[in-house]
């Protein structure tokens, strides 16, 4: 049964029990980019993104059935990127990290780049970065032999398209339907299973095999900690739920 901490003088008690831990690792979803300006995944898609579900479009289906669409939904997202900075979250998790080398593990679902930005070292980004390009089918020259094509030498459009082997370019991240990077998850899988403490921050736990690391922290025996303004699915294996927005509740509850 999980306890909602509503106040201050909650939040120090969480505190000294992480000031306790060896390990902590840090699971943290849109939630934690919401403070910077940026919507969280499933909020309510502005503008001429309104009419369509985030599900429906971070498909490698939908990017074949209309590739410009796809193309630009992720140029909306990277204009809006190139605006926002880090907040007192994000921030709050790089200078523990820098205080308390090699006990804090950041996992984020997050594609915004922005704990790198604050100065997360070895960020396990399960989800890709917005920030990288790749084709979309394998490179034929590679099949024959010969150094493939490079992304960046696409020429440009919506998408971009390879003149030498009409391949498209996509955005380096996961789509539904896609597998993790492997060594990432299983890098990932490791700190759940090994740490003290997991801070479960700004994520619905929708999203799988993400959620699932709540899961096997909470089966190891880890206090689970959800920092969330509201509900989530991952509520039920939290030993402790801070309700609040991760840039108010993080650096208190980090300040040690
Ligand atoms: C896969 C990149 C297998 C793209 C994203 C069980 C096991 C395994 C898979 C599945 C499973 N069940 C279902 C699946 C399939 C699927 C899935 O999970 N579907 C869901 C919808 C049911 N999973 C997959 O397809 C995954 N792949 O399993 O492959 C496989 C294996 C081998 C071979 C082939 C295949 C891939 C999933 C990755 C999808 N890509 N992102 C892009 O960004 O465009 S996921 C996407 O969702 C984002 O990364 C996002 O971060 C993530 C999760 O969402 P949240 O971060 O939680 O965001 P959300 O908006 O939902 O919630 C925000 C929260 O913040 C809210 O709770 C809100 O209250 C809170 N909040 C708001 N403000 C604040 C705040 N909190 C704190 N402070 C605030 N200020």
């Amino acid at each position: 049964m999980s306890a909602t901490i509503p106040g201050l003088s909650e939040l120090s008690e969480v505190r000294v029990r992480l000031q306790a831990c060896r390990h902590i690792v840090a699971l943290t979803g849109a939630g934690v980019s919401a403070e910077s300006g940026v919507p969280t995944f499933r909020d309510a898609q502005t503008g001429l993104w309104s009419r369509f579900e985030p599900e429906e479009l971070a498909t490698e289906a939908a990017f074949r059935s209309d590739p410009a669409r796809v193309w630009d939904w992720y140029a909306w997202r990277r204009t809006l990127l190139a605006t926002v900075r880090p907040n007192a979250g994000h921030e709050a998790l790089a200078q523990f990290a820098r205080r308390h080398p090699g006990r804090l593990s950041v996992v984020t679902q997050n594609v915004d780049g922005l704990h790198q930005a604050a100065g997360s070292d070895d960020v396990l980004a399960l989800h890709g970065t917005l920030a990288g390009d790749r084709w979309l089918d394998a490179c034929p020259l590679v099949q024959s032999g010969v150094a493939g094509c490079d992304p960046q030498e696409a020429t440009a459009g919506h998408p971009p398209r390879c003149t030498t082997c009409g391949n498209l370019v996509r955005p380096d991240v996961v789509w539904f339907g896609e597998p993790l990077p492997e060594g990432v998850l299983a890098r990932a899988g490791a700190a759940a299973r090994d740490c003290d403490a997991m801070l479960v921050v700004g994520t619905s736990g929708a999203v799988y095999p993400a959620a699932g690391l709540a899961e096997i922290a909470d089966a190891a025996g880890a206090l689970v900690v959800v920092v969330n303004p509201a509900a989530s699915e991952l509520d039920r294996v939290a030993g402790v739920r801070l309700r609040g927005t991760s840039a108010a509740i993080l650096p208190p509850l980090l300040d040690f």
